[in-house]
C-alpha cells in the first residue's frame, strides 16, 4: 500500500478489525461482536489462537502469574467451568484455555488465521482504516484494534556467523513442537525468565547443556504445586473476593501485597519473611509480598537481594559456578522465578559460560566461539534472547495515521501512549497493551483496556461520531504522569526490556504505567465520569 492507493468508495467492510488472537484480541472480538453486535473480523499471522502461548512452545514455558488469576474474569460461568490442578499454568494448558474461550463464545467464525497484516492506513477523507494483508487483500473498517502483543517480536542478538550454524537453531519465541533433545549438545543463549525456564526443563533431557549467561539473575522458586479439588472449589467460591483484590492491587496477582517497610522489623523477622516467601514461591510475591519498599529503596533492595545471593551459595555446590551465577547489581528487573534453575548447575552435564568475562564472538557451523577462543561444540542452539518489547510489532507494520505519518516517525523519540490504548494522530485506533499501560499480571490489564476501548467504540457508534482520538496534550500529560510514578523506582536504574535496553539502538524510555492495576482502574473510571477530557470526538457532520 502507498500514498497513491485508491480506497473503495463504499462503506467500510467491517465495523472493526482486530489484529492479534491472544488474550487481548480474543476478548476484544467477544466484546465488540457478541456484546455490541458489531461486524468484526480478527486477523492473526499465526495458524490458530493463543498469541504468546501459540508461539512460545519451548519446554518449561509456564505463566508465573498464579493460575487462578491468569485468565479472564469477565464471565462468572466461565470461571466456574475452568478446571485446573496446579498453582501455575503451563503453555499447553493456557493454549487449551484460550481455544476453549474461542469456541465457547463462537469466535472462530470471525477469525482469519495465517494472515499477517502488512499495512494499516487511516483514510482521513472517509474516516476509516484501510488494512492490507501480506497476501495482498485489502479490507476496511471504522475502528482498528491492535492487540499485537507486548512480548511478540523476537530478538536475535547480532552475533557474526549466526546463519552458518549447521545444527538445529531455535528462538524460544517461535519454538517448534516435538523437538528431540536426547543425547544432544545444546547451547542456550540468555538467562531471562525464558532462559531460566528452558534451561531448567531441558537439563535432564539433553546430552550436554551449555548455558551462555551475560547477566546473572536473581530468581526465587516458582513454587508450582498441585491444587486439590477442595482448593479448587474454595478458589471458585471466592472468585468475587479474588478479583476485587486483583483489581484494587498494585501488581494484579493473587497474593496479598505487603504494606510494611523492610526495616520496620528485626533482622530475624526479616529473614523469616524472606524464607517464607522463598518456600511459598513466586517472583512477584517475593518482591512485592514481603516488604513494600524493595523496588524503591536501595537499602531494602540490598536486603532482599542478599537473601537470594546466600541461597545461591547454599544451592550451587561448585563455588566458582556459584560466584558466576551470583548477581551483584540491583534486584530491579521483572522479578523472576524458576523450577530449580540454580540446582541444574550441580549436574555433571551442565556448564555455565560467563559471557561478561568471555562474550560470544562468533557462531560457526559446529558451535559458539567465546572471546577466550574456546569453541563450544553444539548440535543445537536455543536463543532465549527476548523480544523487541511493547512497540516492536507497531514498527514492523506499515502503520500510518493522520497525514500519512507512520508510527515509526511518530515514535521516533520513543513510544508513547495514553493509558496504553491510544496515541495522538491515530484516530479510531485502539491498542491493547500499547505503551504506558500497566506493568502487572496482564490478563486483568487487558480486560480493563478492552473494556475502555469497547466503551469508546460504543459511544462513537451511539453518538454517530466520525472519529475518537486522544489529543497530543492529553497524551503528553499521561506520559509525564507515568514518568513521575516511575521516578522513585529502582527499575529505571537497571538495563532490561522494560525500558527497551535489550535492543541495540533502541531509545531507552519508560513505556509502562507504574501506578498499579488499582490505580489504573481509578484513572479509567475517572476518564469516563469526567466525560473523557482530552479526547477529541469529531462529530460525523463535520466530515461531510
Ligand atoms: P499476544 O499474546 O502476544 O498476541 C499478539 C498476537 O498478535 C500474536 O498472535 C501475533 O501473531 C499477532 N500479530 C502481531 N502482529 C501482527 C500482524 N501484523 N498481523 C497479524 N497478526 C499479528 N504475562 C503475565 O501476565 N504473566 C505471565 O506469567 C506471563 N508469562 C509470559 C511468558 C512468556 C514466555 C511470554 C513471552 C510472555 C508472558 N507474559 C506473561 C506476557 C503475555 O504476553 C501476556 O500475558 C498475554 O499473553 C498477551 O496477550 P496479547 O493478546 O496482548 O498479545
Ligand atoms: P529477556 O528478559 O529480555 O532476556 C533475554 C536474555 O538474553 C538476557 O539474559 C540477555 O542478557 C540475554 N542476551 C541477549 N543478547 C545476548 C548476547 N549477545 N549474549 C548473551 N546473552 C544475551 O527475555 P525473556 O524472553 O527471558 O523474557 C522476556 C519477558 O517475557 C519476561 O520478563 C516474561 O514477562 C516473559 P542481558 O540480561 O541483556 O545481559
Amino acid at each position: 500500500m502507498n500514498e497513491s492507493t485508491t480506497f473503495p468508495a463504499t462503506a467500510p467492510e467491517f465495523d472493526a478489525i482486530v489484529i492479534g488472537a491472544g488474550f487481548g484480541g480474543i476478548y476484544a472480538l467477544h466484546k465488540l461482536r457478541n456484546e455490541q453486535g458489531l461486524n468484526v473480523r480478527l486477523f492473526d499471522k499465526a495458524s490458530d489462537v493463543g498469541g504468546t502461548w501459540y508461539w512460545n512452545r519451548y519446554p518449561g514455558a509456564l505463566s508465573d502469574s498464579e493460575t487462578e488469576v491468569y485468565c479472564y474474569s469477565f464471565d462468572k460461568e466461565l470461571l466456574q467451568e475452568r478446571d485446573f490442578d496446579s498453582s501455575y499454568v503451563n503453555q499447553p494448558k493456557i493454549l487449551g484455555y484460550l481455544n476453549h474461550v474461542t469456541d465457547r463464545y463462537d469466535l472462530r467464525r470471525s477469525m482469519q488465521f495465517n494472515t499477517g497484516i502488512s499495512a494499516s492506513h487511516f483514510d482521513e477523507a472517509r474516516k476509516l482504516w484501510v488494512v492490507k494483508t501480506e497476501q495482498g487483500a485489502t479490507h476496511t473498517a471504522r475502528f482498528l484494534i491492535t492487540a499485537l502483543g507486548l512480548l511478540s517480536v523476537i530478538n536475535y542478538p547480532n552475533i557474526p556467523g549466526r546463519d552458518t550454524f549447521a545444527g538445529e537453531m531455535f528462538h524460544t519465541g517461535k519454538f517448534p513442537q516435538d523437538v528431540s533433545f536426547t543425547g544432544k549438545r545444546v547451547g542456550v543463549i540468555g538467562t531471562g525468565s525464558t532462559g531460566l525456564q528452558v534451561n531448567t526443563a531441558i537439563a535432564p533431557l539433553v546430552g550436554h547443556l551449555t548455558v551462555f549467561q551475560r547477566s546473572p539473575q536473581y530468581s526465587v522458586p516458582v513454587g508450582n504445586r498441585p491444587i486439590s479439588k477442595e482448593r479448587l472449589t474454595e478458589i471458585k467460591q471466592n472468585y468475587d473476593q479474588i478479583w476485587e483484590h486483583v483489581f484494587s492491587s498494585m501488581t494484579g496477582f493473587a497474593f496479598p501485597e505487603s504494606n510494611i517497610p523492610t526495616f520496620s522489623v528485626s533482622p530475624e523477622e526479616r529473614e523469616a519473611i524472606y524464607e517464607k516467601a522463598w518456600q511459598k514461591g513466586g517472583g512477584f510475591n517475593y518482591m512485592f509480598g514481603t516488604f513494600n519498599d524493595i523496588a524503591v529503596d536501595a537499602a531494602a533492595n540490598e536486603e532482599a537481594s542478599s537473601f537470594i545471593r546466600r541461597k545461591i551459595a547454599q544451592i550451587v555446590k561448585d563455588p566458582e559456578t556459584a560466584r558466576k551465577l551470583t548477581p551483584t547489581d540491583l534486584y530491579a528487573r521483572r522479578p523472576l522465578c524458576d523450577s530449580g534453575y540454580y540446582e541444574i548447575f550441580n549436574r555433571s552435564n551442565v556448564a555455565l559460560v560467563d559471557c561478561k568475562a568471555t562474550p560470544i564472538t562468533e557462531i560457526r557451523p559446529n558451535g559458539i566461539v567465546t572471546a577466550d577462543g574456546t569453541l563450544h561444540e553444539l548440535d543445537m542452539i536455543i536463543f532465549a534472547t527476548g523480544f523487541d518489547a511493547v512497540d516492536g510489532n507497531y514498527k514492523v507494520m506499515d502503520l500510518r495515521g493522520r497525514n500519512g505519518v507512520s508510527m515509526k516517525e511518530h515514535w521516533q523519540d520513543g513510544a508513547t501512549g495514553f493509558m496504553g490504548t491510544m496515541t495522538a494522530g491515530f484516530p479510531n485506533m485502539f491498542m491493547v497493551l500499547g505503551p504506558h499501560g500497566p506493568f502487572s499480571n496482564l490478563p486483568p490489564a487487558i480486560e480493563m483496556q478492552v473494556n475502555q476501548i469497547a466503551d469508546l467504540v460504543a459511544k462513537a457508534t451511539r453518538d454517530g461520531l466520525a472519529s475518537v482520538e486522544v489529543s497530543a496534550a492529553k497524551e503528553a500529560e499521561w506520559v509525564a504522569h507515568c514518568d513521575q510514578l516511575a521516578a522513585g523506582s529502582l527499575f529505571s536504574k537497571v538495563d532490561s526490556w522494560i525500558f527497551g535496553a535489550n535492543i541495540a539502538g533502541k531509545k531507552q524510555t519508560l513505556v509502562f504505567y507504574f501506578g498499579g492495576v488499582g490505580g489504573y482502574g481509578k484513572e479509567a473510571a475517572a476518564l469516563i465520569s469526567n466525560g473523557y477530557p482530552g479526547l477529541i470526538m469529531e462529530p460525523a457532520a463535520a466530515t461531510a
